[in-house]
């Protein structure tokens, strides 16, 4: 039963998820584990949401602010969600009922580039964090902590947080322990010293988490998987789009500026994100490297394909068909992956200095290229910048890809003006849809705009961006950026009103 706590001392805090959610104060803020629906803590977390519920049923206020390294998990997000117990969250969500809680104005949620928590928390920008709530794969005989399926922010938590909680699941694999590697030379400035990561699969810290036992309130036993969602098969948007993407990658290794082996490669989460992976299973490329946020199914499909060395990431976010392939193999993929936290995987100087090729999906972008990674129609907000705002700035070669278009048809994701921005012009080199490819890098604005409508458009949408950009270089009010502020998002007010942009 004890096996995964191999500290005598720490054996004496077990209890149970209930006990442990009791220790847990209102208004607190708690430090979650969790990214990408891996590692986060399966009982405490539920056991507070039924806490929380019957505080409100009695008529008690009853409320906690949550931290966590990304999306997490319904255990966690989801039923503290639905028991309206999260008065305030960060930084990345993807649960629909917290979504909706947010967006109908309920809870509050700071929305902010991965790679910033941790610096955040230490500089004291974000208040005091009093419980950090962790999942780990196991505890050795000195009191560290093995990580789980995900490493995010939890080094930050367990060093932050005036009491810690441990969760020890037994559904991670044993053989986890040695993927990890926890960097501890950060700093705060004046003090900060260049961070000694010059290849994708160089090691700079050590294989567990230091945890002050003292710390330590409580310890919770648990058997239960992660969130592991399917993944639809990619469609034929998708499909277009890795062609697409795949002939400008061989096009730039012909022209001399990218190596044959490629550079690190970092890919967003989602369809298409694979269908480029899968893509590259096919390619002439070899002995690539992945220095990414989050390893998904194609990046195992890359590495079983002896095309990709190794990944270096900060998470897992698997389907349970590619859960179970690693967990039967965790021994072998163990020393081709490394995970990282989320701070040192997403560190802007190390995708500058790797050099990395970006990734990412999105929800709109607009004729000169600004993207909006996050808001529906400008207001909606549907997941969050997560690490694209880390990879995109940084990156040797930013790239976005998004289908055409959006909800059936009815919504273009090329239009005149972004209804919110994520990602400026600058920072968004190459834009592909399943129309086509855009290269903007070197260009003017009135040469991106033309580019991203004749290439990416919707054949549907396509004329009507012609006609806007044609009338704004008549009429704007200046001539470097045409725009007519009026109309620009009319087609955004046409969608809200009736249910579609189309005219
Ligand atoms: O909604 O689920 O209700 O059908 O957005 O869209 O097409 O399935 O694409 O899964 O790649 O997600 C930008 C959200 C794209 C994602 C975003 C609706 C669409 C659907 C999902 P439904 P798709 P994807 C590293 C990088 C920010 C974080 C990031 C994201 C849903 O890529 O969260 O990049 N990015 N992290 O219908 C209205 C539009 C829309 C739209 C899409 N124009 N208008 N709805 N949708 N476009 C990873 C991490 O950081 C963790």
């Amino acid at each position: 039963m004890n096996s995964r706590i191999a500290c005598p001392a720490l054996r004496t805090k077990v209890m149970s998820g209930e006990e442990a959610a009791a220790l847990i104060d209102p208004g607190s803020t708690v430090g979650m584990s969790g990214f990408t629906g891996s590692g986060y803590p399966k009982a405490v977390p539920l056991a507070l949401a039924a806490r929380i519920e019957a505080a409100h049923a009695a008529g008690d206020p009853f409320r906690v602010r949550v931290w966590t390294g990304a999306s997490t998990g319904p255990e966690l997000d989801g039923a503290l969600a639905k028991a309206d117990g999260i008065e305030f969250r960060l930084p990345y969500n993807s649960d629909p009922v917290a979504r909706e809680k947010i967006n109908a104005g309920q809870m509050d949620y700071f929305d902010m580039h991965l790679s910033q928590v941790a610096p955040m928390a230490w500089q004291g920008f974000l208040g005091p964090l009093d419980t950090a709530v962790v999942e780990v794969s196991g505890i050795r005989p000195d009191g560290s902590l093995i990580p789980s399926s995900s490493v995010g922010n939890n080094k930050t938590w367990l060093d932050r947080a005036q009491k810690v909680i441990i969760e020890v699941n037994r559904w991670q694999n044993e053989a986890l322990e040695g993927m990890h590697d926890i960097y501890y030379g950060t700093a705060l400035p004046p003090h900060r010293v260049p961070i000694p990561l010059t290849q994708p699969d160089d090691r700079i810290g050590e294989p567990g988490f230091r945890c002050d036992p003292e710390k330590i309130v409580a310890i919770v036993e648990t058997d239960a998987p992660d969130r592991n969602l399917p993944f639809a098969p990619p469609d034929a948007a998708a499909h277009a789009i890795a062609g697409h993407l795949l002939e400008f990658l061989r096009h730039e290794v012909a022209r001399g500026r990218l190596p044959a082996t490629l550079l690190p490669i970092q890919s967003g989460v989602g369809n298409i994100a694979n269908a480029v992976l899968s893509g590259l299973v096919t390619s002439p490329f070899e002995q690539m490297t992945a220095y990414t946020e989050v390893i998904q199914d194609g990046m195992l499909d890359l590495l079983d394909s002896g095309k990709l060395l190794m990944a270096s990431a900060t998470a897992f976010s698997l389907s349970p068909e590619a859960a179970a392939r690693i967990n039967a193999d965790m021994a072998r993929y163990r020393d081709r992956m490394i995970l990282r936290p989320q701070e040192i995987s997403n560190h802007p100087e190390l995708i500058r200095r790797l050099g990395c090729i970006a990734m990412n999906g999105l929800i709109e972008a607009d004729i000169y290229g600004a993207v909006n990674s996050t808001h529906v129609m400008g207001s909606r907000i549907q997941n969050g910048i997560g690490g694209s705002g880390d990879f995109a700035r940084n990156a040797y070669i930013s790239i976005f890809m998004t289908p055409s278009t959006a909800k059936g048809g009815k919504i273009s994701a090329i239009v005149p003006q972004a209804s919110h921005v994520d990602h400026i012009s600058q920072d968004v080199q190459v834009l592909v849809t399943e129309q086509g490819l855009a290269d903007l890098r070197g260009l003017s604005p009135k040469q991106r705009a033309e580019l991203i409508i004749g290439n990416c458009a919707h054949p549907d949408y396509r004329p009507a961006l012609a006609d806007y950009f044609e009338r704004a270089r008549k009429g704007a009010y200046g001539q470097h950026s045409p725009s007519l502020p009026g109309e620009a998002l009319s087609w955004h007010q046409r969608f809200i009103d009736t249910g579609s942009m189309l005219a």
